[in-house]
């Protein structure tokens, strides 16, 4: 595995290049062209120039989360097309900018969902939360403007002001979208693209939906062991992966994960860590990335990530706000900085042990 950091781009981002830098073992970030609105074409000179700055601080381009997919090719409207040409376009940039990974998400309207941005701990840090009963008894827009509000003046990923502005309207359009449609809709899309990551050997990585259940009454398709494979099998090319998300996917405690991590072996590019906590009302709130502080054991996520021989991007996720931080909500220095340094403990300390039992035998 590689171990990386998401960055959102100068301006956006309250951390820097030199300071992920300084995380020791951080080799890459995983970052986006913030600017562009889904559906935009993304220019080849714009991929270079962040390239650059990127490798000016000796990190790489890891991977790009996300490219976003219009809600045209979600919906399934005729004027997916023309979004779906100016993907493949923007993959063949990319591509030639010698990236190879692409994470994305199917999530309608909204992408991740939280209910409080700031949650205490019992530690004093403050964390994202979720509770069902919020969502059941707020007006979608009125939940948006919240968040919106809540972000400390940073614009978070998904939650677009330009888009989310038209809440009524993109929910009408959704309306007729039924799982089964939407999933229909993702391998038409899928189907479309992997001409050009098969030549350019891009790895599309979709995100697992967070919470890993229908929100608003939208369909929420990539929940599940079940479902994941079966997006695998109805376009069954090595370039048709997973990102793994550990607060993802773990939402659910149905969701075993790391027999998903095994299920889907040769096919998870890109992976995130965090661990969450979960209560007996079945509300959840995020935790530090430590075993101990949360609901998963993630020696046993990071032992099955190593024993499928994964080898791609893998990034601390959401972490705490500690320290007086003033930052995107999950997105601070600190705790993923701390993260990062204790899924490397991990690591190393599975694969000496393995390698000592080995040279043993
Ligand atoms: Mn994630």
């Amino acid at each position: 595995m590689k171990m990386t950091l998401r960055w959102f781009g100068e301006g956006y981002d309250s951390v820097t290049l030199r300071q992920i830098r300084q995380i020791p073992g951080v080799v890459g970030v995983i970052t986006t062209l913030y600017n562009h609105q889904a559906g935009e074409l993304w220019e080849r000179d714009e991929i270079h120039a962040l390239r650059e700055k990127v490798e000016a601080e000796a990190l790489e381009i890891s991977g790009i989360e996300s490219v976003n997919i219009h809600d045209d090719i979600k919906i399934g409207l005729p004027s997916r097309d023309k979004y779906i040409e100016n993907y493949i376009k923007t993959l063949e940039n990319l591509g030639e900018e010698g990236i190879k990974m692409v994470c994305y998400n199917f999530m309608p309207v909204f992408d991740w969902t939280r209910t409080n941005l700031a949650k205490p701990r019992h530690d004093g840090s403050t964390v994202l939360a979720y509770d069902q009963k919020v969502v059941d008894s707020i007006d979608p827009q009125v939940f948006f403007n919240q968040t919106d509000a809540n972000s400390n003046g940073f614009v978070m990923p998904g939650w677009e002001p330009e888009r989310l502005g038209h809440v009524k309207e993109l929910f009408e359009a959704y309306k007729d979208v039924t799982a089964d449609k939407l999933f229909d809709n993702l391998v038409y899309f899928l189907k479309a693209i992997m001409p050009t990551c098969e030549k350019y050997g891009i790895n599309m990585a979709i995100h697992p939906d967070d919470p890993a259940w229908p929100v608003f009454d939208l369909p929420r398709i990539i929940t599940n062991q079940e479902n994941i494979l079966k997006m695998f099998k109805a376009v069954d090319s090595p370039y048709n992966g997973l990102t793994f998300c550990t607060g993802s996917l773990g939402t659910d405690l149905k969701n075993d994960l790391p027999s998903i991590i095994r299920a889907c072996k040769g096919r998870i590019h890109f992976a995130h860590v965090r661990n969450l906590q979960h209560f007996p009302d079945g509300t959840f709130e995020e935790a530090a990335h430590l075993s101990r502080d949360g609901s998963f054991d993630m020696y046993e996520i990071v032992n099955a990530l190593y024993d499928i021989g994964f080898d791609g991007p893998i990034r601390p996720d959401h972490g705490r706000t500690v320290w007086g931080e003033v930052c995107m909500p999950g997105y601070g220095l600190y705790d993923r900085a701390m993260g990062a340094c204790y899924i490397n403990g991990l690591w190393e300390g599975i694969e000496k042990s393995t390698q000592r039992k080995a040279n043993l035998l």
